[in-house]
């Protein structure tokens, strides 16, 4: 009965391990446990740029720069942000849909990387070509506002003016973007809109990149069909660019057209002549970009003017 019993204990041990070995290497839910997977942000760049998890796993930003505030910001609108992470600190996202889902930094929207969830694939998009040089050359802002608006939202606004257009690129990086404008208004003061640079998108995303021309037709508002008035209200430091999203529909970042840079008359052999190559370079470059977007995927990226 001893030995029986012994034998018995030994077996149900053995049954034991045997199932306990089973269920931790083969159960679904073991096999399936929700893994976190770290990005570094270091040097301007997202380390490693593309990341490949499991539909439930977390991707962990970690800030290594020495002073640099990133954000990791989906390209579609509302997609995911993570907050500001200053140097040193880490932010988190779960993925709970399988997909792929291209990112970026608001701040420095040349950053850029991918997150394949389940079995999607893709590539992180292409860094937006670099904004054109020209007479005006404006960083726009939240603190230009009125009143003023905190967020990590900026964009870069270039033109060049003659006598009879305004040709312009703006590149914009921000969460939910509908549209951009050139309102008429001084400094600290809200003014009516004067020409359309991009939208309306209703639905708002987060990055952008326009570039156009701005003709007497194309004006609206008080300045409708009045190239002179328009160039009147340049010379006068009296227009502003502005960027409105779906959380700050009068504007999240503003930069005013400083009456400095106002339009001269052409001076012979200036510098302005040569930007002429410029705009065609980078106007050809951000064709090539906005196709390259556009056809990888990105179904809500949308063009305001052709
Ligand atoms: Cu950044």
């Amino acid at each position: 009965m001893r030995e029986r019993s012994r034998l018995a204990m030994a077996g149900f041990a053995v049954m034991m391990a045997v199932f306990v070995a089973f269920a931790g290497a083969g159960s679904p839910r073991e096999a399936s446990a929700a893994t976190t997977t770290t990005v570094n942000m270091r040097n301007f760049q997202f380390a490693p740029a593309t990341v490949t998890i499991k539909v439930g796993d977390t991707v962990r930003w970690l800030n290594n720069e020495d002073a640099v505030p990133h954000t990791a910001t989906s390209e579609a609108y509302p997609g995911f942000t993570t907050p500001v992470i200053r140097a040193g600190e880490t932010a988190s996202v779960t993925f709970d849909k399988a997909g792929a889902y291209p990112y970026f930094c608001i701040i420095h929207p040349a950053m850029r990387g991918v997150v394949l969830v389940g079995d999607a694939t893709g590539a992180p998009s292409p860094r937006p070509a670099a904004v054109a040089q020209g007479a005006i050359n404006l960083r726009l802002s939240g603190g230009e506002e009125v009143p003023a608006v905190t967020t990590p939202a900026n964009a870069t606004f270039a033109a060049t003016a003659d006598a009879t257009s305004l040709r312009f690129q703006l590149q914009s990086a921000g969460v939910g973007m509908t549209m951009a404008h050139i309102h008429q208004g001084s400094k600290g003061t809200n003014g009516p809109v004067v020409a359309f640079l991009f939208g309306p998108n209703p639905a708002g995303q987060n990055f952008f990149d326009v570039s156009g021309t701005i003709r007497e037709g194309d004006l609206v508002g008080p300045l409708r069909g009045d190239m002179k008035g328009f160039q009147a209200a340049l010379a006068a430091g009296n227009l502003y660019v502005n960027v409105h999203t779906i959380t700050n529909p009068g504007g999240e970042v503003r930069a005013q057209i400083p009456a400095t840079t106002a339009p001269r008359p052409p001076a012979t052999g200036s510098g302005i002549e040569s930007t002429g190559s410029n705009w065609a370079f980078y106007g050809l470059l951000a064709v090539i970009a906005a196709v390259a977007v556009t056809g990888g995927a990105s179904a809500w990226m949308r063009w305001g003017r052709r």
